[in-house]
């Protein structure tokens, strides 16, 4: 099993970022920040297909497992982002066991899936897929998002689904489809998040989240969840640079 994938299981705690900027010196620079894990957004952001294995390759160089969250369930999405060597993949809008069944099979190689064979970057273009596939379903992290209130009805079916390694809220989606959003929201929000929490943990899933800012990760850590993708290289550097410029004004 990969360091990456072990701790995903072992609840060891995980932080990681969302990398949004289509370019291998943003994943280089965040990679250098001492994250676990990054998760290249191919959902939520401008990054092409082609430029994937680009951004793989640059994590790669600093040792940082990359993960990649596709903009679907297509399970072309996800062999496309596995062959180039993505650490894992995280699944968008899983809001039915059998959605998640079908990520699970579009990530495993047979016997567990269906994952199709290919000569890509992650088994050396051919050179090396025999070793490739006796590695590949006992590496490989596989995330499914709950962001649904559908999802929220499904949790305990979903999180009943085998070799699925994380179950990962996103609070943003999941507040507006509960109709929790905003500071009106929070205690809905929190309930949704806690019961879709306590119902993966309960099924030995490991639990993920989003968090926006880092000042809850302990509360949401001690609640159980592990596995925490941290705002994004784009907030970061939003964030940053607003901050930096509103000191300089105060001068
Ligand atoms: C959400 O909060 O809905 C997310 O998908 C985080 O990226």
């Amino acid at each position: 099993m990969s360091h990456f994938r072990k701790n995903c299981v072992e609840k060891n705690l995980l932080i990681g970022t969302f990398a949004a900027i289509p370019h291998p010196v943003a994943i280089e620079v965040t990679a250098s920040s001492g994250v676990d894990f990054l998760c290249i957004d191919w959902e939520h952001s401008q990054i092409g297909r082609e430029r994937i294995e680009d951004l793989i390759r640059a994590a790669d160089v600093h040792r940082v497992p990359a993960m990649v969250r596709v903009p679907g369930h297509a399970p072309e999405f996800i062999a496309s982002v596995l062959d180039a060597g993505a650490a894992g993949v995280l699944v968008p809008r899983v809001s039915t066991a059998a959605q998640a069944k079908a990520a699970m099979l579009a990530t495993r190689y047979p016997p567990i899936g269906e994952r199709g064979v290919g000569p890509g970057r992650a088994a050396a273009y051919g050179y090396r897929i025999p070793d490739y596939l006796a590695k590949a379903n006992a590496e490989l992290v596989l995330a499914i998002q709950v962001e649904t209130a559908e999802g929220l009805a499904n949790i305990a079916e979903i999180a009943a689904v085998d070799d699925i390694d994380v179950i990962f809220i996103g609070p943003g989606d999941l507040s507006v489809s509960i109709d929790a959003m905003g500071p009106a929201g929070k205690d809905k929000l929190d309930a949704a998040i806690e019961t879709i929490t306590r119902t993966a943990l309960a099924a030995g899933r490991t639990v993920g989240i989003f968090r926006p800012s880092p000042d809850d990760i302990g509360a949401w850590s001690t609640a159980g969840i592990s596995f925490f993708l941290l705002a994004s290289d784009t907030m970061f550097l939003g964030a940053g640079l607003a901050d930096g410029v509103a000191q300089a004004r105060r001068q």
